[in-house]
């Protein structure tokens, strides 16, 4: 991360203008060239925002590049999936396509940079297209990573990182789901279980195409290596009144390491599976709108 190449670069450069007396080159944007000119610096990274205002992706029909992304959701260094061709803003919207298959590679893995904080809440919609086919199912939407971040069936044992995110999910042969996709410290860690965890083992059931839902995350660190975090999620299709609780935990530990307890990213995912065949599923669209994200802590 941009960060840390920072601080092991400000470290290295520390300890030899110490011992050697050498100068070094400060971190800023503007440095000057030998004849006293200023340069833009080569990688030059976006805001780190901890505040997100709505998006309601109201210009007109365009490709939504990955420098459009930045812009409006903050650094984005860590995306590395962001598919030319394949988002756009289309009818007062976000359509994230997917491609035929399965897998994060016929769909987007996105992560931005925000504000390191102890407590964030988001909210935005989402739509499957009407000719949407679920198939078993994949990730949806925004999510948070707290610390590294965990993910890829890999229990975060360490205590290094933790995730929220949400998936749809096959029930039936003719039915899905949306249900909670949660990475933390004392999740199931079991041979047969040990990708991401379904806390409260709640649903949104009877998930349809072609309607619009709202969705709200809140996430609240936890200290040390107490079971004081907080982890909120509700869903609603955007016509009804009544929100679903898919998750209400005032009691989570995301990680027993003070120093990996923060907020450090939002992600935005949008994949079939999984990493195998039986995720497979037809090309299609997911759209999303009304996005906003809120540091409610440092
Ligand atoms: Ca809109």
């Amino acid at each position: 991360m941009k960060r840390t190449k920072f601080t092991q670069k400000g470290a290295v450069c520390l300890l030899f203008a110490t011992a050697l007396l050498v100068s070094c080159e400060k971190d800023n944007p503007l440095q000057t060239t030998t004849n006293g000119d200023y340069k833009i610096d080569p990688v030059r990274s976006n805001a780190i925002f901890s505040n997100i205002p709505l998006k309601t992706f109201t210009a007109a029909n365009h490709e939504y590049t990955a420098a459009e992304y930045a812009a409006d959701f903050g650094d984005n260094s860590k995306t590395d999936n962001w598919r030319g061709g394949k988002q756009w803003i289309i009818d007062n919207s976000l359509r994230v396509h997917l491609d035929d298959g399965y897998s994060y590679t016929n769909g987007l893995v996105a992560s931005n940079n925000v504000s390191d904080g102890t407590d964030y809440d988001m909210s935005y919609s989402f739509k499957f297209d009407p000719a949407f086919t679920f198939s078993e199912g994949g990730k949806l939407g925004w999510g948070f990573e707290i610390g590294d971040g965990a993910s890829a069936c890999n229990v975060p044992t360490a205590g290094h990182g933790a995730s929220v995110r949400l998936m749809w999910k096959r029930t039936s042969t003719t039915t899905h789901a949306i249900k909670p996709y949660v990475y933390y410290f004392d999740m199931p860690n079991t041979p047969a279980y040990h990708c991401g965890d379904n806390p409260q083992s709640k649903q949104f059931d009877g998930l349809e195409k072609g309607a619009w839902y709202n969705v709200y995350i809140h996430v609240t660190s936890n200290t040390y290596s107490n079971r004081n975090g907080y982890l909120k999620i509700l869903i609603k299709k955007s016509t009804a009144t009544t929100w679903t609780e898919l998750a209400n935990i005032p009691d989570i530990r995301w990680t027993n390491d003070h120093n990996y307890r923060k907020i450090t990213r939002i992600s935005f995912d949008t994949f079939r599976g999984g990493d195998d065949t039986s995720w497979s599923g037809p090309a299609g669209d997911i759209f999303y709108d009304d996005v906003k994200v809120n540091q409610l802590a440092p």
